[in-house]
């Protein structure tokens, strides 16, 4: 995600890409200038027990576990893909609540024990394909959002889901040089929220989440673009209107409401036609809703897409 002033360029977009990741594995090696809790991923991580294959998981080579927590974005903790592993861990996981409201019968606030509880866990391997057209691939563990979203019972009028990340500006002191309106929010239609393939992620790898890549609650949408992926969910409400959403206020032009993958539909500024997976050298084409097109297409029957970007 990218607003083009000279401070947001950082050394890890001019430098390329594997040149930054050597650096990385070679600071890794020698223990230089990088502190034990970004070296070491699984440090404050939990195992994740009674987790469940999921049928959703595709078989393709996974991202190291390494790569995935160590190129991330994470505004509120810096906007350098390698900032959030340095500082996320000021972020205060636990304990931890999702206020669940608006048009529902049954609105509730849950702490991270319910909602782990209302559908078993499962571990899903999903495609994860970002704007700036590099992807992962990522065994997530967590529930279908749908299954939270029947518990609290949607009103006829409910139309739209829309989210809200933690803001909290002393556990954040990055924050205020992210260039984007905080909180951080998003939003999905009813539809797509009910959707077997959203999922509320709650660890990756069979672990809980490092704090860098949302914990202790995120969302998951593996066929849209990975901003829509919005990390330590506080709030999740219920609306009749279309929510807005954090870089369609940044910059609408750039970035739509529904945010589908589309390799037919470029940004203004780069081709999104292809994509670089973080760990491997060459670069590979992108598919139609990151591949998931025969799950979610009939979800845009009649939705011109160019203009629906
Ligand atoms: N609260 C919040 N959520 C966020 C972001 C952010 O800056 N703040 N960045 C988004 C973007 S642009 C991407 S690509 C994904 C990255 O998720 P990952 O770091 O787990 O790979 O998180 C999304 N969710
Ligand atoms: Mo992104």
């Amino acid at each position: 995600m990218l607003i083009r002033k000279p401070s947001d360029i950082r050394s890890s977009e001019i430098t390329p890409k594997d040149q930054y990741l050597n650096r990385r594995k070679f600071l890794a090696a020698t223990g230089a200038a990088v502190g034990s809790l970004a070296l070491a991923p699984g440090a404050d991580a939990a195992k994740l027990s009674n987790v469940v294959k999921s049928s959703y998981t595709v078989n393709e080579k996974v991202t190291t576990l390494e790569d995935a927590s160590h190129y991330n974005n994470y505004y509120e903790f810096g906007t350098g893909k390698e900032e959030p592993a340095h500082y996320a861990n000021t972020l205060i996981t636990s304990p931890w609540k999702v206020q669940v409201g608006g048009m529902v019968a049954k609105p509730k606030t849950y702490d991270l024990d319910d909602l782990m509880k209302i559908a078993p866990l499962e571990e899903r391997t999903y495609r994860m394909r970002c704007v700036e057209a590099w992807s992962m691939v990522i065994p997530w563990d967590g529930i279908p959002l749908a299954a939270l979203l029947k518990q609290v019972e949607p009103t006829s009028s409910a139309k739209y889901v829309a989210f809200t990340s933690l803001f909290n500006e002393k556990q954040m002191p990055r924050a205020k040089f992210a260039g984007i309106e905080l909180p951080y929010v998003e939003g999905l239609r009813l539809d797509e929220a009910m959707h077997p393939l959203a999922l509320l992620a709650v660890g990756m790898y069979g672990e809980t989440l490092p704090n860098q890549n949302g914990a202790p609650i995120r969302l998951v949408t593996p066929w849209k673009y990975g901003f829509k992926g919005i990390k330590s969910i506080v709030k999740i409400t219920l609306t009749d209107k279309m929510p807005p959403t954090t870089w369609n206020i940044a910059n609408a032009r750039e970035y739509g409401f529904y945010s589908n993958v589309n390799p037919m539909v470029d940004h203004p500024r780069w081709s999104q036609a292809s994509e670089r997976r973080i760990g491997e050298l060459f670069k590979v084409k992108t598919l139609m809703f990151n591949g998931y097109a025969e799950q979610v297409s009939s979800l845009y029957t009649g939705l011109d897409l160019k203009k629906n970007y």
